[in-house]
């Protein structure tokens, strides 16, 4: 799905700015005909959860409402208008001056309606209900309850089966968007490098709706020079003396794509592309034919007051930080992000594993991994989730999404099911199967998975291009005992290494909570000193490893979660406070990987 974009042939209007807001009491039914009846006003894009100064709205689990109205220029009446959400979070309800226009059901992917025939002159109201349940059939995973009060009215109920706040709401920009009546509605961009010879061949696919004469594809390089032109929609093109896109020094083409009718430009669109290749190779993750160290983070999209929402300068501080640091990558920990900041990481040379909303998918929980190492253990996880069916579709939406951009070198399928139960690998093939299929850049699969998932327990694994693990040896298991974590840590990752010799090895999550501040001269735990002794134990025996290719810590910052005892004002294992303060691990850990370079650094 094409961002939008203002070209010479299409003009972006966004509503952003402030929306009527209405929790749904569910006390008398919402007439969708009538203006809402509420004078609260929301910020779009961003979560609402933040933003009402009330705990009723806050903690609010169910439905609820959003309203703005909008006027098309006349001069636009006569085009293709489309209204896009970026994301509505968790499912969304659309109506035009009352009229339903569009559903969609998944709170991190795009969508999108026609809307010409509902529109008015004059004033238009856009009304969009938004429901924040999570449960068995969601991605994320939700543990879903209902009661009755003493009214008789129904409190539902939203225990996140996953440790991050469920923020929800018009969560990325609005657009309206025009086009011609005759439009370019995808393209698709394949770059095959050879790099020996320094040129590639890119395959570029376009979608068109209603009737062209010729579609025209050009090529611009970085300063909009013309590089090559095809005529086709289905072309490939070569470029000789190709600029890689590389990590941390992005080249960006340009592939300009013109729809022509009767000797005019009808539709224009430009999408950006990058040439690179990605091999999975000898227990090496290559970029461009050289063996890439993945330094880095998972992260989290989560501010303060904007919540999940869209926050562009949040966005372009972290990637400064995290270049500061001579970091070079991270996870969309645990759903997909903004299509900005997926532009921006192409821009910017920052590598990214692009991850599903697939998280929580576990039916119970147990650091003991003793009664998992039978062959046919299983828990309920498998019987008590119905997810298949989101789970393909937002694989589906998110290929079709990100498929073009360079920044993004491989898919995670999902973080820490239960990959060690019965059940797990028949769940996963398919799934693993369908994003295979549908990329077209073909890239490394993997899913990351959670401390239980030995290599004796784990079923998954051979299925995945890549172990990725979130392991949390010196925290949650040996506590405030480094010693015996970087024991535990080594004896893991030697049996991964002795049983996928050929596989690339990489954690995706290690960290230790640390409140800033608190210092203590016998390094315990929450410390600082602790926080970066545990990432000392971790670089040691990370450094011993021939396949380990990659440190992606967790977390860039500190973000919110759920209630729990385990934590205060959520979860502190950032090297960053929630402000984006740096603790005192970020000077180890930027020295550390100053010192490692991208490529080459496991021989
Ligand atoms: C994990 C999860 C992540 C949590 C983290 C933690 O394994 O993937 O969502 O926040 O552990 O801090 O417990």
């Amino acid at each position: 799905m094409l961002y939008p974009i203002a070209t010479e042939s299409r003009v972006v209007m966004d509503l952003s700015g402030t929306w009527k807001f209405m929790i749904d009491k569910e006390t008398e039914e919402v007439n969708v005909k009538q203006p809402l009846p509420t004078s609260q006003l929301m910020a779009v894009p961003a979560s609402f959860n933040d933003q009402a100064a009330s705990q009723e709205i806050r903690e609010h689990n169910g439905y609820f409402w959003y309203e703005k109205e909008f006027s098309v220029a006349k001069a636009l009446r006569d085009e293709r208008l489309v209204l896009r959400f970026g994301s509505a979070t968790h499912e969304a309800w659309v109506y035009i001056n009352g009229e339903f226009a569009v559903h969609h059901k998944g709170g991190f992917t795009p969508f999108e309606v026609e809307i010409n025939e509902f529109l008015v002159p004059g004033e238009n109201r856009l009304t969009v209900r938004l429901s924040n349940i999570l449960d068995f059939t969601t991605l994320p995973v939700g543990n879903y309850s209902e009661k009755k009060d003493e009214n008789g009215k129904v409190i539902r109920k939203v225990d996140e089966n996953f440790d991050f706040f469920n923020y929800a709401g018009l969560h990325r920009p609005v657009k309206i968007y025009s086009t011609p009546t005759n439009y370019i509605e995808d393209i698709t961009i394949v770059p095959n490098a050879d790099l020996a010879a320094q040129k590639a061949d890119v395959q570029i696919s376009v979608k068109t709706a209603g009737t062209f004469d010729e579609v025209r594809v050009t090529i611009l390089d970085e300063q909009g020079n013309q590089v090559t032109q095809e005529t086709g929609t289905d072309i490939t093109t070569v470029i000789n003396e190709v600029q890689l896109w590389q990590p941390l020094n992005a080249y960006l083409y340009t592939a300009k794509v013109e729809g022509m009718k009767d000797g005019q430009v009808e539709d224009v669109y430009e999408e950006a592309f990058g040439v690179r290749k990605i091999e999975v190779k000898d227990g090496k993750f290559l970029i461009n034919g050289e063996p890439f160290y993945f330094k880095g983070f998972g992260k989290h999209e989560d501010t303060f007051v904007n919540g999940r929402g869209l926050n562009e300068a949040y966005n372009v501080l972290d990637i400064n930080l995290m270049k500061e640091m001579g970091a070079n990558s991270f996870r969309t920990s645990h759903y997909p992000y903004s299509e900005e900041m997926m532009r921006l990481c192409d821009r910017e040379g920052i590598v990214v594993i692009d991850e599903t909303p697939a998280v929580g998918l576990m039916a119970s929980f147990n650091f003991d991994v003793s009664i998992l190492e039978k062959d046919d253990f299983e828990d309920e996880t498998w019987k008590q989730m119905k997810t298949s069916e989101a789970h393909e579709q937002v694989i589906h939406e998110l290929i079709d999404r990100d498929k073009n951009h360079p920044s993004v070198v491989m898919w995670s399928i999902a973080n820490e099911a239960a990959t060690y139960s019965k059940g797990a690998h028949e769940y996963f093939e398919p799934l693993f199967n369908l994003a295979r299929e549908l990329d077209p850049q073909n890239r490394p699969l993997t899913y990351v998975s959670i401390m239980m998932a030995t290599p004796k327990t784990d079923k998954c694994s051979d299925l995945a291009d890549v172990i990725a693990l979130n392991r949390y040896y010196g925290w949650y298991v040996q506590n405030g005992d480094l010693a015996a974590g970087e024991v535990a840590t080594r004896n893991e990752l030697l049996e991964w290494q002795e049983k996928y010799p050929e596989k690339p090895i990489m954690y995706t999550e290690y960290g230790a909570d640390t409140v800033a501040g608190f210092h203590s001269i016998y390094g315990e735990p929450f410390s600082e000193e602790y926080q970066e002794d545990y990432y000392r134990m971790n670089s040691k025996v990370f450094d011993e490893i021939p396949n380990f290719v990659g440190e992606q810590l967790w977390n860039f910052a500190d973000f919110q979660t759920k209630f729990g005892i385990m934590r205060v004002q959520g979860n502190k294992k950032g090297v960053f406070t929630r402000e984006r303060e740096p603790k005192m691990v970020v000077r180890y850990l930027s020295d550390r990987w100053k010192n490692i370079p991208n490529f080459g650094y496991k021989k």
